[in-house]
């Protein structure tokens, strides 16, 4: 030993090893991940010289990874074959070379509220994480360079370390973690095996455990897709998916400009939401150069995409954002600029490629795509776009985008008509769709009661103002043989609100119904009785909203209207008994009866009427 070199560390990196050794940092496990990162940069690098004909020392010799523990000596070696150090790298890497990314990384651990050791990586010194799990390490290495020789490395973490020659060794490095009482864990096979596959199955490099190989599947986002296989994609999704079922959609892409980004994305064959599981957390990984820097990074996309899988990848993540500040950095944002127009478009393209496909996908997502109109305004019109309803002009089952919708618009229909049902029988029965009817106008039946809140949103379309039939502003094209005179229906509708009282709000002669005798239309110019139903439903303790007062429209051309103004002068307490009678069931066709039971005497007496006459 008597070569043996002594060598202090630098001050800011002995304040570095200081904080790592004594870091209370609970993922300690990252400092496999960033071993084998430096590894695989050292085998990427050589790589490179060997394509650019340099000489290098054991050209034969592949670039290899591999890691074994031992659990007896408490000790885990990763090994590489990659470049290797010469004894001035050795010297200056943990000299000037590291020290700027120490500088930052220090002040960066000094500036947050919660330091974060888990970004050493990403400051380039992700090779001192080793101390927070080692007592000591050793360090073997060879660089590739023809006429060096080996040396060997040794510290433990503090009063710097010694510098050995190691002779002939084999090109590349290799080094030893002595583990600390606390962390021989790491020296178990299993424990490894599941850190490896965590932040390092996409490494391009063989990585063999103990002899073993782990990381089998590719990095394939970072391929180029005309080389990749059906079979690759599908298996990359069994892998990162947990599914072996297939994805309904698949996009692939990269971009250079305004970020550098490869990302890989995926829709999951079923919405696992709708399957009782509550809700989901996107499953997006966010990659830096195929390494993991977070796993369901949040933040990455609009929380209405939280059902896609997959990974994005970009080289421009900065290194001064720590993972709590991350979601909030302008690069996150822009990013998700990024990926979430790119989706939006992907979408689109997909809806006119296979309307079938679409579809599918549709009825599984519709919720989320429903809840980003509601609640990002900034993709509120690519999201209208991909709705897609059932309208009264097609067949039961077909769905129609609102832009095909206003394709077949006639010049004289002005807005986009919905009318809110449960199914299609109970739109087809309403009485707010009989003007529609009548005038040949197409109606989109919602039948998912958040459709209201969407349109609501949603507002315009193409320009158009988006109309829910009750509140249409529309009269029948004419008028209909036997009506009651305009006065002597304007006569009935006061005796109506005379005799009605407070029941209802305004009673007024109707000009859109064609088979019903009444309607009532919520005197709220905002309300529906769609959304008094679901805020009813939310209110506990079922007590009455306020100003829950319905107006009450009569149609002058429906016989049973005709023949209570003539009844009120032959039988008032009969006509009166009828009257209630026809605001219940206009009650009972907007979906708004409170209590059905209350009208049963009414009507059980009005039966006995009928049936005793003559
Ligand atoms: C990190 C200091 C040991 C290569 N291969 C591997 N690691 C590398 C390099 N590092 N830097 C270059 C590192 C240090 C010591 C390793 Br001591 F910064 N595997 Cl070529």
């Amino acid at each position: 030993m008597s070569k043996a070199e002594t060598h202090h560390f630098q001050a800011e990196i002995q304040q570095l090893l200081d904080i790592v050794i004594h870091s209370l940092y609970t993922d300690k496990e990252i400092f496999v991940r960033e071993l084998i990162s430096n590894a695989a940069d050292a085998c990427e690098k050589l790589r490179f010289n060997q394509s650019s004909g340099k000489p290098v020392f054991q050209s034969e010799v592949a670039p290899v990874i591999q890691v074994t523990t031992d659990d007896k000596a408490g000790t885990i070696t990763i090994t590489d074959t990659g470049l290797g150090m010469t004894h001035g790298e050795l010297v200056e890497n943990l000299g000037t070379i590291a020290h700027s990314g120490t500088k930052a990384f220090l002040k960066q651990l000094a500036g947050d509220k919660k330091p974060d050791v888990g970004l050493i990586g990403q400051f380039g010194v992700g090779f001192y994480s080793a101390f927070m799990v080692a007592k000591k390490v050793t360090v073997l290495s060879r660089s590739f360079l023809p006429g060096e020789s080996g040396w060997q490395w040794t510290s433990e973490g503090m009063g710097g370390y010694e510098l050995v020659p190691a002779g002939d060794l084999p090109r590349g490095t290799r080094i030893t973690l002595e583990l600390k009482d606390d962390a021989k864990h790491f020296a178990a096979e299993s424990t490894v095996e599941h850190i490896i596959q965590r932040y390092s199955s996409f490494v391009p490099f063989p990585i063999e455990l103990n002899g073993k190989r782990l990381n089998t599947v590719q990095a394939i986002w970072a391929r180029n897709k005309h080389e990749i296989k059906e079979e690759e994609y599908e298996e990359f999704y069994t892998f990162i998916g947990h599914d072996h079922d297939k994805p309904l959609f698949r996009l692939h892409f990269s971009a250079d400009a305004p970020l550098a980004i490869q990302a890989l994305l995926f829709v999951p064959p079923r919405n696992f939401e709708t399957l009782g599981m509550g809700r989901i957390d996107s499953e997006v990984n966010l990659y830096c150069r195929k390494v993991l820097i977070q796993a369901k990074a949040k933040g990455l996309f609009p929380d209405w995409l939280r059902f896609l899988k997959g990974v994005v990848d970009s080289e421009d993540l900065p290194l001064n954002i720590s993972r709590e500040t991350m979601q909030d950095t302008s690069l996150m944002q822009k990013l998700n600029k990024v990926l979430t127009g790119r989706f939006l478009k992907f979408l689109e393209e997909q809806s006119e490629k296979s309307a079938e496909a679409y579809e599918k996908f549709y009825s599984e997502y519709q919720r989320f795509l429903k809840e980003g109109v509601v609640t990002d305004f900034t993709h509120q019109e690519a999201l209208g776009k991909l709705l897609r309803y059932e309208s009264s002009l097609l067949d039961p089952g077909k769905l129609t985008s609102l832009a095909d919708y206003v394709k077949r618009m006639s010049s004289e229909q002005k807005e986009i008509y919905c009318l809110l049902a449960p199914n299609r029988a109970a739109a087809e029965a309403s009485p707010y769709y009989e003007v529609f009817r009548e005038r040949k106008f197409e109606v989109l039946f919602l039948y998912d009661p958040w459709d209201e809140f969407v349109m609501e949103h949603l507002r315009t379309f193409d320009g158009k103002t988006l109309r829910l039939a009750e509140k249409a502003d529309l009269d029948l094209s004419a008028k209909k043989e036997g009506a009651l005179s305009d006065d002597a229906a304007r006569d009935l509708a006061k005796w109506l609100k005379e005799t009605l009282g407070d029941k209802v709000g305004e009673v007024r002669v109707s000009r859109r119904l064609v088979d019903s005798p009444a309607v009532v239309v919520d005197a709220d110019k905002a309300m529906t009785a769609n959304m008094r139903r679901l805020m009813k439903a939310m209110k506990q303790d079922g007590s009455e909203l306020p100003g829950a007062k319905q107006d009450f429209e009569i149609n002058p051309a429906h016989p049973v209207i005709s023949r209570l103004d003539r009844m009120r002068s032959q039988d008032a307490p009969l006509a009166v008994s009828v009257a209630e009678q026809i605001l219940d069931n206009a009650r009972v066709a907007a979906g708004l009866l409170e209590d059905p039971r209350a009208m049963l005497n009414r009507l059980n007496q009005l039966l006995e009427k009928v049936l005793t006459k003559d």
